[in-house]
């Protein structure tokens, strides 16, 4: 028997030498010391042994036992420290790496001359009013006086939702809105914002595009106002001295309306390749604000008038620029946008 028990110990004792996880040390255990363990066999066969053999037999097998228990017990020191050795070595941090070198990026170039154009504004004590993109009929066509069959509606071809909801093809909605609110009190805001009309892209034509409109509605507000207004504008964009001429023009929500150019920034007015020998770059659109309008938004237009202009953002940054392709702006080519780090 005592051949037996050491055969098991020597065993044991070899299989917890050679683990080298917790997780097979514990399955050795319950090999070893467990219920069903050759040494509870052994154990079991005691019950129909002598007093003596029990007494011997007992005393061997429990010294075995103890000395698998303490051998399993050393060897779990030896492996927790192994293991926390591991982890410590395999999560090891050197915080000595330089970090990793993150670009600045730059503002895209339209934004930038919205922010340019809205701090001449606010200089001049213009608010910013948003709105959104998705319209209703109603404010993008209908109370800017476009009544359906209008053949405005033609040319602003559109993106409908639904027969009423639409993407909105030009930021006077913003406006429209905003005199609803203010409900017969002075206004003075300008509307900066993206708008779409469902065109061909090519060079000059985007499906989506930026715009600034600005709306001023006060007493006594006469064309001279709309004209120093833009004026003042045009000076602050293309450098001092720049002169504006008004032509006649039409849209269907100012009466009269006109067409602004600027005097050409490239060659003072004389005529040159950019101003294709005029002396004149066309640059926005404008008018004073249609009694229709005024009325349809609760103005009495005998009491109150109003002018409005309508800016294309990416025009503006085209000339300001020399950038002969509006496509440039939106596929994201960061060899042209990385022409516009740093400015301003
Ligand atoms: C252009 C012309 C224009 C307006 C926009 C406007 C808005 C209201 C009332 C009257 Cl609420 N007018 N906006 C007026 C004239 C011209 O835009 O060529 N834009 C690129």
């Amino acid at each position: 028997m005592n051949e037996k028990l050491n055969e098991i110990l020597s065993l044991a004792l070899e299989e917890i030498k050679e683990a080298t996880t917790m997780l097979k040390l514990n399955e050795i255990r319950a090999f070893y010391t467990g219920k069903k363990s050759p040494l509870a066999e052994i154990m079991k066969t005691l019950a129909s042994a002598s007093i003596e053999e029990k007494k011997t037999i007992g005393a061997a097998s429990n010294k075995v036992k103890q000395e698998i228990e303490k051998a399993i017990n050393e060897r779990r020191l030896i492996l927790e420290e192994k293991e926390i050795n591991d982890k410590l070595a395999s999560e090891a941090i050197d915080v000595t790496l330089p970090g990793y070198d993150l670009k600045a990026g730059a503002m895209h170039p339209l934004n930038k001359v919205i922010e340019e154009l809205e701090d001449i504004f606010i200089g001049m004590g213009y608010s910013v009013a948003e709105g959104p993109e998705v319209e209703i009929d109603v404010f993008n066509f209908e109370m800017l006086n476009v009544p359906k069959g209008h053949p405005a509606r033609d040319m602003q071809d559109s993106f409908y939702i639904d027969e009423n909801v639409l993407l909105r093809t030009q930021t006077s909605p913003v406006q429209v809105r905003t005199l609803l609110e203010a409900s017969g009190k002075p206004v003075k805001i300008i509307c900066p914002g993206k708008v779409y009309r469902r065109d061909d892209d090519d060079a000059t034509h985007s499906h989506q595009f930026m715009q600034l409109e600005g709306l001023v509605v006060d007493r006594n507000i006469t064309m001279s106002d709309l004209k120093g207004t833009l004026s003042m504008l045009m000076e602050k964009m293309f450098g001092k001295g720049r002169q504006i001429r008004f032509k006649p023009s039409y849209f269907p929500f100012t009466e009269p309306s006109v067409e602004v150019d600027v005097s050409c920034f490239k060659c003072g007015g004389k005529g040159c390749p950019m101003c294709k020998h005029t002396g004149w770059i066309e640059v926005l659109g404008a008018g004073m604000v249609h009694p229709n309008v005024l009325k349809g938004a609760g103005y009495d237009p005998n009491i109150w008038q109003g002018f409005a202009f309508g800016i294309g953002i990416e025009r503006i940054t085209m000339l300001r620029h020399n950038i002969d392709d509006i496509r440039n702006f939106y596929i994201n080519d960061a060899r042209f946008l990385k022409q516009f780090e740093g400015e301003r």
